[in-house]
């Protein structure tokens, strides 16, 4: 009977194991062959009378699949086979270590500007994004009628004004104050938050690094000579620097520190609006009052700080031109940075 024999058929195929690729080619030639065993059945299914054809033709191509897909499974097995025995018997050869990521330019530069501030010995310290009123702006000399309060400019948690997402990493520095007696000499790099409209220019987040020095006789002149070795290091060994009087509540004297333009060396180009400098960070003197706040004397301690937005810093080193890029995750944008630190 032609049923019992497809059955036995079946059952030959569906347990066959090949050892090598000639057992293989044996079961294909048996099987699937132009003088084949499928090939002979398709000759005698002619001979099948009209009741039985439709039961008997769909075992035959069952039949049929079954073979094909036997013969590709055991096709994988003796193609990769080669090629993994090679790598596991010769242990000079390199790991393949498929698709390697690249690390975001926001932990690039980050990591840049770390690396330049701890060859002048300054640490690092983190602190909480979810802050107090007292950390984020009270002990910062901001008062109570500051516009960097209002709802619109600071996200506060619902019901309870006096805690808000941190709306820079200076509130870090007011909790190291508090904490420790100088010298003192560390940076504070996180993400920041304000409640601003998403566009090419701002966003709702953003990351900062700031940096605190404090001790006996620390100067403006000390000041001027870290933050000019950081531009030298950060963009090139011929970058100058200019500092112009600015208002921070924090700080007294305040100033904001432009570089001389990285793209066109100085002499005036469309990037720096033809006047040869970009502005890349704010600094100053701490107040006193802010040095008094944090349990730190001002008679006998005094101190710089500065703050600058990491996405700026990226930005003029990669002439990256839009801020979303920096969280959208376009594989396309990703890719084009170093894979490794
Ligand atoms: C304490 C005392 C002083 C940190 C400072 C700036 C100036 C500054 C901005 C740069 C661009 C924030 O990211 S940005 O928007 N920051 O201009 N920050 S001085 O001064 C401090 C901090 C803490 C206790």
């Amino acid at each position: 009977m032609m049923k019992d024999r497809i059955q036995q058929l079946l059952a030959e195929i569906q347990t066959f194991k090949a050892q090598n690729k000639e057992e293989l080619e044996q079961f294909r030639i048996k099987y699937l062959g132009k003088k084949g065993v499928m090939s002979e059945l398709f000759n005698e299914f002619k001979t099948v009378p009209g009741e039985m054809r439709k039961e008997i033709g769909v075992m035959l191509n069952d039949l049929k699949n079954k073979a094909q897909e036997t013969l590709n499974e055991h096709k994988d097995l003796f193609e990769s086979k080669p090629a993994a025995s090679q790598t596991v018997n010769d242990l000079t050869l390199p790991v393949d270590l498929g698709q390697v990521g690249s690390h975001h330019p926001i932990s690039l530069v980050r990591k840049e500007i770390i690396d330049i501030f701890s060859r002048l010995g300054f640490n690092v310290a983190e602190g909480p994004e979810i802050e107090d009123d007292w950390h984020n702006f009270s002990a910062l000399n901001f008062p109570q009628e500051h516009p960097a309060r209002d709802m619109q400019d600071t996200f506060f948690i619902e019901k309870n004004p006096d805690i808000a997402l941190r709306t820079h990493t200076s509130s870090v520095q007011v909790r190291v104050m508090e904490n420790t007696q100088p010298p003192i000499r560390s940076i504070f790099p996180g993400r920041v938050y304000r409640n601003e409209a998403i566009s090419a220019r701002a966003h709702c987040f953003f990351h900062q690094v700031e940096g605190l020095y404090i001790d006996k006789n620390v100067s403006f002149a000390d000041l001027k000579q870290t933050l000019l070795y950081f531009a030298k290091e950060m963009f090139s060994a011929d970058t100058k620097i200019r500092l112009r009087p600015s208002y921070f509540p924090f700080t007294e004297p305040s100033a904001e520190m432009d570089i001389s333009c990285n793209l066109c060396g100085g002499e005036g180009c469309g990037f720096c609006k033809h006047t040869g400098w970009v502005e890349i960070l704010g600094c100053g003197m701490v107040d006193p009052a802010v040095l008094e706040n944090c349990g730190i004397d001002p008679k006998v301690y005094s101190g710089f700080a500065f703050g600058m937005g990491i996405e700026r810093i990226t930005n003029l080193k990669y002439q990256v031109k839009d801020l979303r890029m920096f969280s959208e995750n376009d594989i396309r944008f990703l890719k084009q940075f170093r894979s490794a630190f």
